[in-house]
């Protein structure tokens, strides 16, 4: 294959985050997917009071906005669901799945939005159309035939709202199981596992204002610019005012670095940008936790040395004294930890750890902020935990200007948390259904989402029921995950669009489209509202404004209160009360969960209101009412790994993509245009290798001990990019085949998508690649 082509599409990004690319990609997006009227309409709508929550992201909204806020990724995300095209069943008519299963996600996406209810022929291996009474009592027949019901599973995926989500669980609970897979598994369980241990509740404890008042704001692990790039503009304006914000991430993001606000026209025309984090500093992929032990250390250091020197110390003893547990012990687990070993996992040099340190130290508040690259770890659960010892330290919790603040994910994951969707729920919880209900819910645990693809690899589970979302491609090893899918007795997708989990076959297959956020959702008493929580804790409402995809489309409420009722025929809920009037949901989850009191007036308020969280009161919701350090024994995710991975992989967004849905093949802050079979690793390891940009190698994942395993990926790209040494980064979801199942937090089940040891082999003959994989 000649040079040139070969990096073709591959070229260092030189422009700051936002500003006229962003416009421009707006732009795009809203030619190629949706017509002009229907676009304006959307686009100001988003994140109004009156409007529709935008499915973007979780990032909250300031309260009096004044004008629309504007974001490219929301855009997308709001042009992707409000696009003209179809797939109708003449689509699937004219397509076996078997020939769309050869289809990536892209072009199955790309294919538009569902129109009617589908039910899988084998005999013509097509989807055909289904009336909804058929396809609700098909389908409770077979939940009927299960004889144990903690054989079926019940995905949730993060956009569904309280509403919906509440009547999921409701419904799941009726019929007698708590398995509830859901995307949080795969996203911030470690926040939900780790925070209650250490400060009481799950759940980040800022809130927007708190920006206004940091002084310095950690942002570890996450990648703003395209995950939540409403966020630049909190950053830009905490920069503004002389705020300090350092970045910690193997890769250095140019979300991180540098954003022209699309709002302002002064930095737009005179393309000038506002430097966000000042001090950027790439830790090795998995050393997190390393670098947080080491600023630590270095904190008791310099405490020490102010008391002897007869200066104030660093360490707020008065509030560790009044409100904690757990220091001596997290002293010595520090003591005992030495340089040698928090500099070779972190990757960082002692000086640049003392930076953080010193910064650390002298600032009045503190926020920290993190992401995915916190999380997603085989010990995501104690990288959380060190945030919160970090922040305890200095008694940075419960106080104006400082918190932790976990980035989440979907739009609503954490709002679903909230109303009920938990594979462990408390016995405060069972009991309040119990109470509001009449009928008594399971009382074992269920499954998670690993937990559910064992279930159903072993055959112990039989059906699989996924409120949005695209299980099979999200979750790691498709070398597992496929086949047993494949095994199931029961599927049924409720979806916007195709996508590959749904051609994924078991015996009895139902796809059934539902309506989207931005679209009018009417019943019996009128335009229906539902609501949504932020990242932030703000529950608020969302009301869609958009005529429906389609005329046979069912709300995500309505739909699941069919599937009870054709399930349940001694059901002691009155599904069909709520579901004409939804206010009876928010009742009724107001019932259940008594922060919610009020629920139907509180969401009025323009806004919404804020869930109580006790942490940020200095409550302490433990089991000795204190806040806890936690000590995490050891500091490396696999202590062999020093040993024998010099290649840790990672595995990443593009600017053009959410989750498993592919916008776009580009990523434009990182320089790649219209491909995505690429490795990114900094010039050191390129050149260690000899290797350069464009040549290709095959990516084979190493078990613990080092051993090369199955699990590969052939043909990769290398794409040079200023990043940590040790570390290398691919594209979700397609480098989950290099993610065994097996893999993940012991403590919270998160899959270890960011700690995968490598090894690599170069192509000695480059192949042409299509660009985009499967
Ligand atoms: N446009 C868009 N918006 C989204 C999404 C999307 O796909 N597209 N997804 C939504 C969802 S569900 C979620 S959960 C969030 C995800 O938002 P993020 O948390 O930002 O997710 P990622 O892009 O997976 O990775 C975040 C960053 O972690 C860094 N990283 C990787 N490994 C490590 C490590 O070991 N240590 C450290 N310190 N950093 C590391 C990567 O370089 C990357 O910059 O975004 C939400 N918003
Ligand atoms: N390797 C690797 N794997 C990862 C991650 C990673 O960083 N690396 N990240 C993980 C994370 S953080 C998450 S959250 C999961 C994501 O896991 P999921 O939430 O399961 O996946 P999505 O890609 O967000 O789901 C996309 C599908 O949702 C459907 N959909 C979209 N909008 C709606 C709606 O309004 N209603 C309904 N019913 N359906 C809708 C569409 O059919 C679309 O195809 O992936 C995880 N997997
Ligand atoms: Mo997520």
């Amino acid at each position: 294959m000649k040079e040139q082509n070969r990096t073709v599409g591959i070229a260092p990004y030189g422009g700051s985050a936002g500003g006229w690319g962003a416009l421009k990609a707006v732009a795009d997006a809203i030619r190629g997917q949706m017509s002009v009227k229907q676009d304006v309409i959307a686009l100001f709508k988003v994140n109004q009071p009156q409007g529709f929550d935008c499915p973007g992201c979780a990032w909250p909204d300031p309260q009096h906005a004044s004008s629309f806020e504007f974001c490219e990724n929301g855009a997308k995300a709001v042009s992707w669901e409000a696009t003209s095209k179809r797939t109708t069943p003449e689509f699937f008519a004219a397509h076996t799945v078997s020939e769309l299963w050869h289809r990536n996600a892209f072009e199955l996406e790309g294919e538009g939005r569902l129109t009617h209810p589908m039910k899988y022929d084998a005999a013509t291996d097509t989807y055909q159309p289904i009336e909804w009474e058929t396809a609700f009592n098909e389908i409770g027949e077979h939940l009927r035939s299960y004889e144990d019901p903690n054989s079926v599973e019940f995905y949730t995926s993060g956009r569904a709202s309280n509403e919906a989500a509440f009547l999921w669980q409701l419904f799941a609970r009726e019929y007698g199981t708590n398995n509830f897979p859901d995307c949080s598994n795969m996203c911030h369980e470690p926040t939900s596992v780790g925070l209650p241990e250490s400060i009481g509740v799950g759940k980040g404890t800022v809130q927007l204002e708190d920006f206004d008042h940091a002084d310095l704001v950690l942002c570890i692990g996450h990648n703003p610019g395209t995950n939540h790039p409403r966020m630049l503009g909190t950053l830009r304006e905490v920069s503004k005012r002389g705020g300090t914000i350092v970045a910690i991430n193997p890769l250095r993001e140019r979300g991180l670095e540098r954003f022209t606000s699309p709002q302002s026209p002064i930095e737009m025309l005179s393309f000038s940008s506002t430097e966000l984090a000042s001090t950027y500093y790439k830790v090795r992929v998995g050393g997190d936790a390393a670098m947080l032990k080491g600023v630590m250390k270095l904190l008791l250091r310099m405490h020490e040395d102010a008391l002897a020197a007869g200066e104030p110390g660093v360490i707020d003893e008065a509030f560790i004294n009044e409100h904690t547990e757990g220091f001596d012990a997290l002293k010595a687990d520090l003591d005992a930890t030495d340089w040698d070993h928090i500099l070779k996992v972190s990757g960082m040099e002692r000086e640049e750890i003392q930076h953080i340190a010193r910064l650390y130290a002298s600032a009045e508040r503190t926020i920290v902020c993190y992401g995915m690259g916190i999380t997603q770890h085989q010990y995501g659960t104690q990288n959380v935990q060190q945030i919160a010892n970090l922040l305890l330290m200095r008694g940075n919790i419960g106080k104006k200007g400082a918190g932790i603040c976990p980035l989440r994910g979907h739009s609503n994951v954490q709002g679903d948390r909230t109303v009920g969707i938990t594979e462990i729920p408390s016995q405060e919880l069972l009991d309040s259904i119990e109470k509001a209900f009449g009928f008594r819910p399971p009382q074992e645990h269920g499954h998670g989402a690993v937990e559910a693809i064992r279930a159903i690899r072993d055959g112990h589970s039989k059906a699989l029921l996924c409120l949005g979302g695209n299980l099979a491609e999200a979750i790691s090893d498709p070398q597992v995950t496929f086949p047993a899918m494949r095994k199931l007795d029961l599927v049924v997708h409720m979806a916007t669009k195709l996508n590959r989990s749904h051609l994924l076959l078991g015996k009895h297959n139902y796809l059934l489209p539902v309506l989207g956020r931005t679209e009018t959702d009417v019943q019996k008493s009128g335009a229906q509202s539902v609501t949504v929580e932020d990242s932030m804790s703000m529950v608020h409402a969302s009301r869609g404004s958009l005529k429906p995809a389609s005329p046979h489309l069912k709300s995500e409420p309505a739909l699941v209160a069919g599937l009870a009722m054709a399930t349940l025929p001694n059901t002691v809920v009155d599904w069909q009360k709520m579901i004409n009037d939804y206010s009876f949901i928010r009742d009724a989850i107001e019932k259940v969960f008594p922060a919610f009191a009020d629920f139907n007036e509180r969401v009025k308020q323009p806004g919404g209101f804020h869930l109580r969280n006790t942490a940020a009161e200095r409550v302490w919701n433990t089991p000795t009412g204190r806040a806890q350090f936690k000590v995490m024994q050891g500091i490396n995710e696999d202590p062999r790994s020093l040993k024998c991975h010099d290649m840790v992989l990672t595995t990443l967004r593009s600017h053009d993509q959410y989750n498993t849905t592919l916008y776009g093949l580009n990523d434009r802050y990182r320089g790649v245009t219209g491909r995505r079979d690429v490795l990114f690793i900094n010039a050191d390891e390129a050149e260690k290798r000899q290797l350069r940009v464009g040549d290709q190698v095959n990516v084979i994942a190493l078990d613990a001990e080092g051993n090369h395993t199955s699990r590969r990926m052939d043909n990769l790209t290398i794409v040079v990019l200023d990043m940590a040494a040790g570390s290398a980064g691919a594209y979700y979801p397609e480098a989950n085949v290099l993610v065994p199942l097996d893999s993940h937090d012991t403590k919270s089940g998160i899959p270890a998508y960011k700690s995968v040891p490598i090894a690599m082999e170069r192509v000695a003959e480059p192949v042409e690649t299509s660009g985009a994989r499967r």
